[in-house]
Formats: structure tokens, sequence, C-alpha cells
């Protein structure tokens, strides 16, 4: 089986990250970066111009630009709402203008209103450095509008990425769109969704990777729909084509102790359908609450070795990145995308991949040795 991956960094262009083009460069095993537009409104086309100065800049530092990380949903596409048609056709515009610089792999959501959530952006850990953890209560306590006022105030001036502008001024509003949509009818909208756009994405050649829902489980009464393996399931049969696939995000689907994140690994890679991974680990403190925590297995509740092996094991040649890391050295950059903790993270995970290949290798030798 000829499993090989390509080890990426996320980056975000025009000035909005503490880390440089030429910083990851110099990052040992690194290809590429998964990046954006990060103000890109929702709904809009990326215009091809914008996007091939963007891939110029990548390839002049000497790096790759085949993911893209993330393209928004529009909220009326969620909904189901008759505007939805004009939203899509901007979408498919879009996956056309990437495909058409090279771009190879497409992450994106379908989380409704709120993107990812985290109670503090950087939480003291014993060895001094920070991280962004969860505690239930403390996001139950808060409201959508206040935990974005939080959240931003710790952001340092970044653009946070799903908690844009525009979104949170529609916020409330949204909330009580989707407590009266059933679950039924928002995996209708999803299907939708996946019906006008994959087909197209077959023709440009383009992957989608859907990224789970970070935590795993309802908010303020809003569907969760990419939380378990169950539920991954029905959403690759929305659309049975491989250009509709999953980001295996093993920090998001981890949080949740139930999920078993190297069976999910194999499952769905092993279906073809896993195009990219997030790799990270957390540290559970109960069913509800974790802390963000360095990358190796022995920081953390992951096994990232057998997350790995399960990746290698069913062919996995998709894009792997090191998700967020913590804050180190004294580095001040966006929360969970510093330089270098995810430098390191990376180069564990590369120093993994690498011992699993040469281990297969050298038992197919044995193997044939025997035969022989
Ligand atoms: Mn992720």
């Amino acid at each position: 089986m000829g499993a090989d991956m390509k080890m990426i960094l996320r980056w975000f262009p025009f000035g909005d990250d503490s880390v440089t083009l030429k910083q990851i460069r110099q990052t040992p095993g690194i290809s590429g970066v998964a990046t954006c537009l990060p103000r890109a409104p929702a709904g809009e086309v990326w215009p091809l111009e914008t996007v091939k100065a963007l891939k110029a800049e990548i390839e002049e530092a000497g790096l790759e630009m085949e993911v893209i990380e993330s393209v928004n949903v529009h909220e009326d596409i969620k909904k189901g709402l008759p505007t939805r048609d004009k939203y899509i056709a901007a979408y498919i515009k879009t996956l056309q203008n990437l495909a058409y610089v090279g771009v190879k792999c497409l992450c994106y959501n379908f989380m409704p209103v709120i993107d990812w959530a985290r109670s503090d952006l950087a939480h003291t850990l014993p060895d001094g450095s920070y991280a962004m953890v969860y505690r239930h209560e403390e996001v139950l306590k808060m409201n959508p509008a206040s935990m974005a006022a939080a959240m931003s105030d710790e952001s340092r001036g970044y653009s946070l990425p799903g908690w844009e502008p525009e979104r949170l001024a529609a916020m409330a509003g949204d909330i009580r769109f989707y407590r009266n949509l059933s679950r039924g009818a928002y995996w209708g909208n999803m299907k939708y969704f996946l019906d006008a756009v994959i087909p197209e994405a077959e023709r440009f050649g383009i992957v989608l990777a859907i990224h789970p829902d970070d935590p795993p489980w309802p908010l303020y009464g809003l569907p969760k729909l990419i939380t378990c393996a169950e539920h991954i399931r029905t959403f690759l049969a929305l659309n049975g084509s491989r250009h509709n696939g999953l980001t295996l995000c093993a920090g998001s689907l981890g949080a949740d102790p139930d999920n078993d994140i190297p069976a999910i690994a194999r499952e769905f890679s092993g279906m073809g359908r896993v195009h990219f991974a997030h790799l990270r680990n957390l540290r559970r403190l109960s069913a509800r609450d974790f802390d963000e925590t360095a990358h190796p297995s022995a920081c953390g509740d992951l096994d990232m070795f057998e997350i790995l092996k399960a990746l290698y094991d069913t062919g996995f040649n998709g894009y792997i990145r090191p998700d967020h890391g913590r804050m180190i050295w004294g580095e001040k950059a966006r929360p969970g995308y510093g330089l270098y903790d995810r430098a390191l993270g990376a180069n564990y995970l590369l120093g993994l991949w690498e011992a699993i290949k040469k281990m297969d290798k050298m038992d197919k030798i044995n193997k044939m040795d025997k035969m022989s």
C-alpha cells in the first residue's frame, strides 16, 4: 500500500500572522501551508487575481499551496433559505478559482453560527506554557456574544477564523432560527449543498474535507452533527463521492472520551475518505472539560502513534498538519498558532511517520526472506 503524506502548517496571509513563510520554509519536513483569505466574507467569490497573488507569494517562499482552510459556508446555505442557490454558485466559482491555481484539498465546516469554542485562549499549564482550554460550565455561563467578546480580547488583534464580525452581528437571530430547525432538516441542507458542490469539485479535481464540530457536543441548543463515527458515516453517505471527505481533527473529535480516534482514522481512511488530518493532543479533565497539550502521546490522552499507524495502514496519502500548539519560549502569536510548539509537533509526527514506514518495509523484507 502506497501510504504517503505531506506535512504542512496553517498560515494566515496579508500580515494576519506572526509566523512568516520564511520561518515555515526553514522548519524541517514542511512542504507547504494550509491558508485562506482571512477576511473574505462568506458567500462571496474569492477573486482569481487575489488567489493567484497568494499562490505566487507562497511559491516564492519555496512552499506549496495545495490546501485551503477554510472557505466559509454562508449561513443561508446551512439554514436552507431560498437565497442559498446564489451562495452555492459563488462557492463553486471559488472552488474553480482555487483549482485553477493548483489547490487540491479544501477544509471547511458546516457548524451553525458558532465555529470552535474555548473558555480560555491563554490558560497557564503546569510547565508555564499557555494553551487553549475548554470548561463546559464556564462556556454555558457565557452567551455566544460574551464568549465572542472574551475570545477577541484574547486574540492579540489577529482575526479569529470562524468568529468574523458579520457572523457575530447576526448571532442572536441565527441561534433562534436553529433552535426551531430539526436535525433532519439540517442534514438535508447539508446534502443539498454537497449534491450541488461535489460534482463540480470532481470536475475541478479538488477534494472537500469537512472539519468536525469543535467541541463535539451541542452548545446553546445549536445542532452539532459532525461529532462521532456514526454521524460521520451518515455524512459520507449523503454523497458517496470520494471528493466528499473528512478532515480528521484528532483534537476536536478526541475531546469526547467516547470517540476512539485511531478506530475512526482506520475506518474512514480505509474508505479513502480522509484527505486531511489535524493532529493535536489534549488532556481530558472530565467528559466535557479539557486542556490542549503538546503533541506527544505522553503529554495527553490521544495516542499519536496509533493514529498515524491507522492512517499509514490504510494507505493515507493526504495532508497532515500539527494542529494547535501551546505558546512556549515567550512567543507572542495568534492563539494556538505560534511557530515553536507546532514546529516541535510537526517534527515529532514526522519522526513517528518515518519509523512506521521503515518498520513496515523491514516487516515486508523479513517476510520475503522467510518465503525464499
Ligand atoms: Mn482542527
